[in-house]
């Protein structure tokens, strides 16, 4: 036969798939929304690891195309941000410019991969036609009360000169760039997201995700249920609130923390304490948030003021120190030592006695060596409350500390409205004019786009402002409402706000009307199967799912959650787990893969090396396996295709048992083992077909059909070669009968000493012992005296030799 050449293959089905395509709408098939989280298309172009995404959602949509449906699996561009303007910055070159060239490079590096992307459908985020809805969604925030300006001290990275919001401060550093982030007081854009924090956190009940991630995502929402608390301040009015979720233990409270920042902070310093006070307010505002948060030692100044246990009117100083975060519950706690880790540490430190009030097994404990954290156990050392169990008393305690008249029960939440605005150039220009008279005023929806203006300079001022604020007459202009003079909000948003609804547009990418006509939302949306990286698991999903929520709730689309599904792969790291990136010098190309082997071989290979949702180590060696196992299954093939064989009952249940395995593997998303699965199957063909003299074709037929949505220009060309003039992808995904799939049976009698009882009929291919225990089964009255031996010949006879 033929050798198998897979350029020339690959080459010829491209080019029949550009002229026939085999995802077609006949209006009659339901849908499938299969996906991709979308690229940045950066200048360093495609590794073997952006593939494997790519590869596992193709397989994935191929699937369900050959289940059946009609699937909507469109790719584009999230292309606005840093790294674009970084770039213009560096050569003066428009951001447009160089974003167009990576774009161009990406799409043709991914269209190698054979992906059956909807190119009709792509989006690019920096398109004005596609910004123009980025910023409709935001007039519409806006009149609605969820986009808001204020005046916020905000991370700021002195090294890119813009705001960042939480969420691109990793470990106190800039996200992109890696320097220590510091605070500034800026005027921001906020949305608010705090709004939907019920619902965000409720309806991932709703969601078939994968558990880990909805956990990081309820974790970031972080909603706790406890009580405000307020201590009146020894010798004065004021009173100081604390946020706790455990007012259970308030009779162990024997200090307070303010956070430096707390608006009474420097007003409790007496006469002696007044310049240590103020040092330390001064040191923690200069102090970065990388030393905050990474600080080792507590550190901490007494403020000489007492506040009042309300409980029990004991004295309680006051302490300031920033491991208290100024924004999170009323920026002031009641500190417990023996109950609290990080109070036990600052109590240790700093000489401050510590109460215990709860015991776990009703003793007091004479010395402690750590804060004892559980709430099990009985309450001493607390009054009213001595002898009640303390998980029963920490859910009553905020209904009885309301009833005293000295605080509130509360639910808090971590997450935090959302800092929208920045201060560059590449990014969606915040359709908002500040009018004199009129105050803020959205730019009219049908003058939107508000287009992004040309600059000289890309490069941000640093003073807090976007480099828009340069251009005059751009900045000036006249007031939508009563038409005085006024000027226009310079920010821009974050590179969040288009992929935060990109996933509505493609079905209806090219509407000027509307973001999503309802016709095309109510067949192609939601998304069924999202498919993308780990690293996305908290922010942009959260933000999507808020977008889509306040869609709904203006009656925009008709679902409340924008992706059914989700599936996160691992990533593919270089030698010893390292990331791959052009920096480390360790980046695997797909072209010579690709040129040597094939597109069919190194997507096998991509499913092969692991676990699709665990990182994994690349190895260009491994793809000699996955070739070899190609060019047997295609000598296979091509040397049985023309031999008229019957199927015999072995070749039946070679069949069947493979297409129960395959299909079980894909629905479990183990692709590895699909891929290992079809290498045995594989094997057990090619001894069949030489033990028979060859193999039926339909055999043949099914596993080319199963692996079709692996390597679709393999089975296209196989499927062609059995004599089939239509594509391999019009078929039906093949189904098994379990019937075929059991073993032959053999009719065996069975003896009680040498006289036949009774005929069984058991698999050819039992055990021994299976067989003895079928027959005893079948014989169990007859069998009234003790067995002394048990004798089988293996498809022929059992006897049993009884006393
Ligand atoms: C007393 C107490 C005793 C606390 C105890 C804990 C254990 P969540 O909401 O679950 O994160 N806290 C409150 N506001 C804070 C702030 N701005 N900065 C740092 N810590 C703060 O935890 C809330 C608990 O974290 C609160 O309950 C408070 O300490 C602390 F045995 O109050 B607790
Ligand atoms: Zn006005």
């Amino acid at each position: 036969s033929v050798p198998y050449n897979h350029k020339a293959i690959e080459s010829k089905w491209r080019k029949h798939w550009e002229e026939k395509p085999v995802n077609v709408n006949d209006g009659k098939k339901p849908k499938y929304y299969c996906l991709d989280m979308f690229p940045y298309p950066s200048g360093n172009g495609l590794h073997v690891g952006h593939w494997r995404g790519y590869v596992i959602s193709d397989v994935w949509s191929r699937y369900k195309m050959l289940q059946g449906y009609y699937l909507i699996h469109p790719m584009g561009w999230d292309a606005f941000g840093l790294p674009a303007e970084n770039y213009a910055i560096k050569t003066g070159q428009h951001p447009a410019i160089s974003t167009k060239q990576n774009v161009d490079n990406i799409k043709r590096q991914i269209n190698e991969i054979a992906s059956i992307y909807d190119w009709d459908m792509e989006v690019n985020t920096t398109d004005p036609d596609f910004y123009k809805w980025t910023q409709w969604i935001f007039v519409k925030m806006f009149k609605e009360g969820l986009a808001y300006e204020k005046e916020f001290p905000i991370n700021w990275c002195p090294s890119c000169k813009t705001g960042l919001a939480n969420e691109e401060v990793t470990n106190g550093v800039c996200e992109r760039c890696g320097t220590a982030v510091t605070k500034k007081n800026l005027r921001q854009w906020m949305l608010r997201i705090t709004k939907y924090a019920d619902r965000l956190l409720a309806d991932l009940d709703k969601l078939d995700w994968p558990e880990k991630v909805k956990k990081m995502q309820s974790d970031w929402i972080g909603k706790s249920y406890g009580a405000e608390v307020e201590f009146p301040v020894e010798g004065t009015d004021e009173k100081i609130t604390v946020y706790t979720t455990r007012p259970d233990t308030l009779y162990g409270a024997t200090f307070m923390v303010l956070a430096p920042e707390h608006a009474l902070a420097a007003g409790l310093a007496t006469e002696e304490t007044k310049e240590a006070v103020e040092k330390y307010i001064y040191d923690s505002s200069m102090k970065s948030n990388v030393d905050r948060l990474q600080d080792k030692e507590k550190t901490g100044v007494f403020t000489g003021s007492y506040a009042l246990n309300p409980l029990n009117g004991a004295k309680v100083p006051i302490w300031l120190s920033d491991y208290v975060l100024a924004d999170y519950g009323t920026g002031a706690i009641m500190c417990v030592p023996a109950h609290d880790d990080r109070d036990f540490e600052f109590a240790t430190k700093f000489n401050i006695p510590i109460i215990q009030v709860i015991a776990k097994d009703g003793k007091e404990i004479e010395h402690m060596a750590e804060a004892y954290t559980e709430a099990a156990g009985t309450m001493i050392n607390s009054g009213e409350w001595n002898g009640m169990e303390s998980s029963v008393l920490k859910k009553e305690a905020p209904m009885m500390i309301e009833e005293r008249g000295i605080g509130r029960k509360t639910v808090n939440y971590k997450l935090r409205d959302w800092v929208f605005s920045r201060q560059r150039y590449w990014g969606e220009p915040i359709p908002i004019v500040h009018c004199p008279k009129c105050g803020n005023v959205p730019v009219p929806e049908e003058d939107l786009p508000l287009r992004l203006p040309d600059v000289e300079s890309y490069e941000p001022t640093g003073t807090g402002e976007s480099p828009l604020a340069a251009i005059g007459d751009w900045v000036n202009c006249k007031c939508p409402v009563c038409g005085a003079d006024a000027k226009r909000e310079t920010n821009t948003m974050p590179q969040w706000a288009g992929s935060s609804w990109y996933f509505l547009r493609y079905v209806d990418s090219h509407n000027d009307k509307e973001l999503v006509s309802k016709e095309k939302a109510d067949k192609y949306l939601p998304v069924d199967m999202y498919i993308g990286g780990v690293e996305h698991a908290v922010l942009h999903l959260l933000y999507s799912r808020f977008y889509t929520k306040f869609l709904y709730d203006i009656g925009a689309v008709d679902f409340d959650e924008p992706f059914q599904k989700l599936f996160n792969q691992g990533m593919i790291t270089g030698k010893n787990g390292i990331k791959m990136s052009k920096s480390k010098g360790n980046v695997v190309s797909p072209d010579d893969l690709v040129r040597d082997y094939g597109c069919d071989s190194l997507r096998m290979y991509e499913l092969f090396v692991g676990p699709p949702e665990l990182d994994a180590e690349w190895d260009d060696r491994g793809i000699d396996g996955v070739y070899r196992f190609i060019t047997r299954f295609w000598k296979l093939v091509t040397e049985n295709k023309d031999k008229d064989v019957k199927p015999t009952k072995e070749m039946l249940k070679v069949r069947h048992t493979m297409v129960h395995t395959i299909t079980q593997r894909l629905e479990s998303f183990s692709l590895n083992t699909v891929v290992s699965g079809f290498m045995e199957f594989n094997n057990k063909m090619i001894e069949l077909a030489k033990r028979e003299g060859g193999i039926d074709k339909e055999t043949l037929e099914t596993a080319v059909i199963l692996l079709a949505p692996f390597t679709p220009h393999l089975s296209e060309e196989l499927w062609e070669q059995l004599g089939h003039t239509e594509s391999v992808f019009k078929n039906e995904w093949p189904k098994y009968d379990t019937e075929a799939m059991k073993d032959d049976e053999v009719q065996v009698p069975v003896q009680i000493n040498g006289k036949t009882k009774v005929v069984i009929s058991i698999p050819a291919e039992c055990s021994k012992e299976e067989a003895l225990a079928s027959g005893k089964a079948a014989i169990a009255d007859k069998l009234t005296g003790t067995v002394v031996k048990e004798i089988y010949v293996p498809k022929k006879i059992l006897n049993f030799v009884m006393k």
